[in-house]
Formats: structure tokens, sequence, C-alpha cells
């Protein structure tokens, strides 16, 4: 299993709602390295380029309205596997079909406010990690590394 990185962003609810924190912890304490993390208002246009794949869905205006409603925390979190493991961590789509233990499963409920982003692949993490962090990530040796990893 790879070293990956995929990008995590807190979604504006989550920040409104002192979710951060939290969030942070679950990826810290699964022994995850962050590399970049910064709080931001994202503009529309930026936005709409994050979530280009869903422009002809209903629901897309919506969901650049709510995700430009406030500022989102954008974070890369490194280790292996981290893309896959990132998105069991997040849960399903729709919350309510979410597993009690995962993020969405534990702390919201609706779709359109589902409080976190995961990449779902490792094509698209890279894609993402280029558009929000044009300034290039952090690169260091976690102290824990030899505690984690075999
Ligand atoms: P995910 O965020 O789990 O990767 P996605 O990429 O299919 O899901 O959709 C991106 C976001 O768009 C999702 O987190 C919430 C919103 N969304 C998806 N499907 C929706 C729907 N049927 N109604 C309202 N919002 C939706
Ligand atoms: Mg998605």
């Amino acid at each position: 299993m790879a070293t990956e990185q995929t990008y995590i962003m807190i979604k504006p609810d989550g920040v409104q709602r002192g979710l951060v924190g939290e969030i942070i912890a679950r990826f810290e304490k699964r022994g995850y390295k962050l590399v970049a993390m910064k709080l931001m208002q994202a503009s529309k246009e930026h936005l709409e380029k994050h979530y280009e794949d869903l422009s002809s869905k209903g629901f897309f205006n919506g969901l650049i309205k709510y995700m430009a409603s406030g500022p989102v925390v954008a974070m890369v979190w490194e280790g292996k596997d981290a893309v896959k493991q990132g998105r069991a961590m997040l849960g399903a789509t729709n919350p309510l079909a979410s597993a009690p233990g995962t993020i969405r499963g534990d702390y919201c409920i609706d779709t359109g406010r589902n409080i976190i982003h995961g990449s779902d692949a490792v094509d698209s993490a890279k894609k993402e990690i280029a558009l929000w962090f044009p300034e290039g990530l952090c690169q260091y040796t976690a102290a824990t590394a030899s505690w984690i990893y075999e």
C-alpha cells in the first residue's frame, strides 16, 4: 500500500459549528501526517472549479452557494492508503447512510450540510491539491513515523 496524499476540507458548516478541532484530531490520532492547512474564504469561481464534475447536477448552484457561505479549512493529509482511508473516515455522502463512528455519521444529518470533503481517488486528490495549494505543501519527517509504521 502506497503513501498517498488526500485533500480534506472542512466545509463552512463544520467551521461554524466548531468541529474543526474534532475533525483534525481524528486524522491526527489515526496517524496521518498534516502536510498543508489553511482557513480560507473560497470564491464561487474557485469552488466551481473544485466541483466541475458536478456542474450538470440540479443541486450544483446550491452546493456552490453553501460552500461559499463562509470560510473552509483546506488540508492535505499524508500516509499509507490515505485517500481510501480518508473516505472511510468521512462516511457516505448522505450522512443518514453513514455509519456511527464516521465523521458524517457522528456530526451531521443532511447531504447538503455534510460538513466535510475528501478526495475520492488518487488522481482527483492530485488535482484538488494543485487547485487548493498552488504554493505547495510542507514536507517534514514526522517524529512519530516509526511508531505508526512497521
Ligand atoms: P462526496 O462529497 O461524498 O464526494 P459528491 O462528490 O458526489 O459526494 O458530491 C459533492 C457534494 O455535493 C456532497 O458532499 C454534497 C453535495 N451533494 C451530492 N449529492 C447531492 C444531492 N443529491 N443533493 C444535494 N447535495 C448533494
Ligand atoms: Mg466527491
